[in-house]
């Protein structure tokens, strides 16, 4: 079965979200098999936003994302990575329509509430350097 890496970023748990994001998940069908709060630091955020260290936002990106716990997930099920993408939305707050997560819930492009996978590929790694072996 697909795995995708879903993570549910600090504002998301400061604005007491969190129970309402996971339920969309649920409710959807996908099977939560793994999930965990931890505190992240500047190191793993190089590794998972390698894409992005050279973009000019990437310090602020470091300072949201260790502003506070994050909530890590595996989320399985038929075509999950594709999923959990259209349940998120796109990344940009104003592009994101009503009914998705960051179109209910995000008004900024830095606090967007949620992470998940966007290849098969990246879903391994990221599952691997968050979870380890799971
Ligand atoms: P996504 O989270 O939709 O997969 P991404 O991987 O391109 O998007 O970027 C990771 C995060 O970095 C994104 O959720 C928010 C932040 N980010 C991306 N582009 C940004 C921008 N132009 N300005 C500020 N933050 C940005
Ligand atoms: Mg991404």
């Amino acid at each position: 079965m697909e795995r995708s890496y879903v993570m549910l970023k600090p504002d998301a748990c400061e604005r007491k979200l969190i129970g309402r994001i996971i339920s969309r998940i649920e409710d959807k069908g996908y099977k939560i098999t793994n999930m965990k709060m931890m505190y992240l630091n500047e190191k793993i955020l190089r590794e998972h936003y390698a894409h992005l260290v050279d973009k000019p936002f990437f310090p602020n990106l470091v300072e949201f994302m260790t502003s506070g716990p994050v909530v890590g997930m595996i989320v399985e099920g038929e075509d999950v990575i594709k999923g959990i993408r259209i349940l998120m939305g796109p990344t940009n707050w104003y592009e994101a329509l009503p009914g998705t997560i960051r179109g209910d819930f995000a008004n900024t492009t830095t606090c967007n509430l949620i992470h998940g996978s966007d290849s098969v590929e990246s879903a391994e790694i990221e599952i691997k350097r968050f979870f380890g072996n799971a």
